[in-house]
């Protein structure tokens, strides 16, 4: 028999490329998504698995709606992946970003709770918990200092899973991962709004790209690798917390100067400063330390950042083109 994985946030990034690992695995995968007017499912379409997906329809912040899907799904495993992922609306939105990002963790792991006590639960915590850094590198004996309603909601996240398994003996745990990205990543996340920029400019659309913050460092991954860290938290025989990340860190500026030189342009003809894309408080730098989910797990990062910008760009130029 196969085993069935709930997963909610679906349509986003992570959700697609976990799908992928989790169909390619041979599990039946339910995918839990609001039912929202606009195209949702692109991603899962251009990795070709929509129509591989069950999909249960319902919204984190109602209760209702998650015990509902999970009762129809009788999950092995389930990954909270919903979120308002986006640090510069959660300055807008700090409700809403609170309702999804903590109150919709609570939710996921109440149901768990009273419906499927048995199933595994992992949690999409950030590495924007840790914010105003001391130390050069963080791993998951880091204090919190969140910086964001985004972050401060997720610390919430985290800590109730941790407190669900320490209350209640679920297998829940929480997978602090650095940014990662890929061709799939929202346009609105500077790596993607970068290569999308790259391509545009590359093909006479667009002259200029308005940017904030250049000097904000960032440790990225390809998020394709760090699925698989998902996946492996729940196959151990002990639910625990991991830093995922790559080890490396690079600056906002360093990261565009990849993707326009693959491009044969350079970044100081077309990137413009724009104070509209500063925020109120940044999280200046952040570099990971994965030596635990190393040892543990045997994870490691595949993909570097300067193969995944080119990768990026690439698919957005192909995107382009084919208009
Ligand atoms: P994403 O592309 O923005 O996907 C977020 C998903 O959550 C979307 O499918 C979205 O559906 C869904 N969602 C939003 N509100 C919801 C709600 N109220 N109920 C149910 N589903 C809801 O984000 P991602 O990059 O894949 O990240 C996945 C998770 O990991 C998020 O929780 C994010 O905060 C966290 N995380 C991401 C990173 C990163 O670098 N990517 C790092 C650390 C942690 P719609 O599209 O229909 O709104
Ligand atoms: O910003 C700077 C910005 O929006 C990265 C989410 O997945 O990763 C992501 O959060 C940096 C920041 O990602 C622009 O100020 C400069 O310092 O791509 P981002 P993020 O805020 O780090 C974490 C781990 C998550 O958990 C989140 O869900 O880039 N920056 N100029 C800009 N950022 C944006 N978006 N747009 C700009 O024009």
């Amino acid at each position: 028999m196969s085993k069935r994985a709930f997963v909610t946030g679906v349509t986003g990034q992570d959700g697609a490329y976990l799908s992928k690992l989790l169909l390619d695995k041979g599990y039946d995968v339910v995918g839990f998504t609001p039912r929202r007017g606009s195209d949702t499912l692109w991603r899962l379409r251009e990795l070709g698995i929509v129509d591989a997906i069950d999909f249960a329809y319902g919204d984190v912040t109602d209760l209702s709606s998650v015990m509902r899907a999970v009762q129809r799904c009788e999950p092995h495993e389930v990954y909270n992946l919903a979120g308002q992922s986006f640090v510069a609306v959660s300055w807008d939105e700090p409700s809403h970003t609170a309702e999804v990002n903590a109150v919709g963790v609570a939710n996921v792991l109440e149901a768990i709770r009273q419906i499927a006590p048995s199933a595994r639960f992992y949690q999409a915590s950030t590495s924007e918990m840790f914010g105003k850094i001391r130390g050069e590198r963080q791993d998951e004996q880091t204090p919190f200092h969140p910086r964001s309603p985004y972050g401060v909601a997720k610390l919430y996240g985290h800590w109730i899973t941790v407190n669900y398994r320490e209350s209640f003996g679920l297998h829940a745990s929480s997978g602090i991962l650095f940014n990662h990205e890929s061709p799939l990543r929202g346009i609105e996340f500077v790596t993607r709004k970068v290569t999308d920029g790259v391509a545009r400019i590359k093909l006479g659309l667009a002259r200029e790209l308005r940017l904030g913050n250049l000097e904000a460092k960032r440790d990225w991954g390809f998020a394709a690798d760090y699925v698989e860290a998902m996946w492996l938290m729940l196959q151990q025989r002990e639910p625990n917390d991991y830093v995922i990340s790559t080890g490396i860190t690079t600056s906002v500026r360093d990261m565009c100067k990849i993707a326009f030189e693959h491009a044969n342009l350079s970044y100081q003809d077309h990137v413009r400063p724009d104070p509209r894309f500063l925020r109120p408080a940044e999280v200046d730098a952040l570099q990971g330390d994965s030596a635990k989910a190393a040892r543990h797990l045997g994870w490691q990062p595949r993909t570097s950042l300067f193969d995944l910008i080119r990768m990026m760009v690439e698919a957005d130029l192909r995107r382009l083109k084919s208009h």
